[in-house]
């Protein structure tokens, strides 16, 4: 039966990052378009109640609890789904955090933190990910990125070089992996409406700005992900690779 185009059934995507947020909200839109997923995250309680909402709604769940800075934990997790059969045909990078304070009064553990957590992160799993799909000839790589891949804010530099990280790492696995028929992609998300930003949402100026020099005069929700998430897992992107594409409401492209 020739597969439709945007179809993932028989595939499975491990989010990282997916109790919440954007994770979440990607995971649930993949799952809609038929894979199993594996949810991560490394709070066990968030992570048992996002799966089993995942679950109620019908679709194939799979937890795995770990730390995305803790390999130790990154390797009993593959090794685990490896006993139990399960093959990560799509990874989504999504794990990360923020940190707003300017460099001048930044520590260095915090710049540390950011980086392991928002880029090392994304190589470690996408290695171990790899390392399973080259064998099967397919396999799908989705690193979250961010505006900050392409753009600086003050205030935000370990998380901007951090999401430019990102995008030159998915042009690098892809000079490694694409002849091994991985796709690895990246997407750039605008202002969204996440935990992470809720300070930002609640600060008016900051707010006002955002509503501002979006051009669609208003943030992202978690959801409008999903299109782009299912377009680069699928075959639809079969010939797509060490792309980055902004979901920002055009905000990068329009001063
Ligand atoms: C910030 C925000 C941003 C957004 C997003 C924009 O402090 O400016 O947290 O980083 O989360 O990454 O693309």
């Amino acid at each position: 039966m020739k597969r439709a185009l945007f179809d993932l059934t028989g595939r499975t995507a491990l989010v990282t990052g997916s109790s919440r947020g954007l994770g979440l909200a990607m995971a649930e839109g993949l799952a809609e378009a038929g894979a199993a997923v594996v949810l991560n995250g490394a709070d066990a309680g968030r992570l048992a109640s996002a799966a089993a909402a995942l679950r109620a709604a019908g679709h194939t769940v799979h937890e795995a609890r770990f730390d995305v800075t803790n390999e130790e934990e990154i390797l009993a997790t593959f090794a685990d789904l490896d006993a139990r059969g399960v093959e990560i045909d799509i990874l989504v990078n999504n794990a990360g955090i923020q940190f707003r304070r300017p460099m001048v009064e930044l520590d260095t553990a915090d710049w540390r933190r950011v980086i392991e957590t928002n880029l090392t992160s994304a190589f470690v799993i996408g290695r171990e990910a790899a390392k399973r799909m080259i064998p099967r000839g397919r396999g799908k790589v989705i690193n979250i990125g961010s505006l900050t891949s392409d753009a600086a804010r003050a205030t935000v530099a370990p998380y901007t070089v951090a999401k430019g990280g990102i995008k030159m790492l998915t042009r690098a696995m892809t000079a490694e992996w694409a002849a091994h028929g991985i796709q690895a992609n990246a997407i750039g998300p605008g202002y969204m409406l996440t935990d992470m930003n809720t300070a930002l949402v609640e600060h008016k100026a900051f707010n006002d700005w955002v509503v501002a020099r979006t051009p669609a005069r208003r943030w992202g929700k978690p959801g409008e992900l999903v299109g782009t998430a299912v377009f680069l897992a699928s075959a639809a992107s079969d010939y797509v690779n060490g792309q980055i594409i902004y979901v920002d409401g055009g905000m990068l492209g329009v001063l």
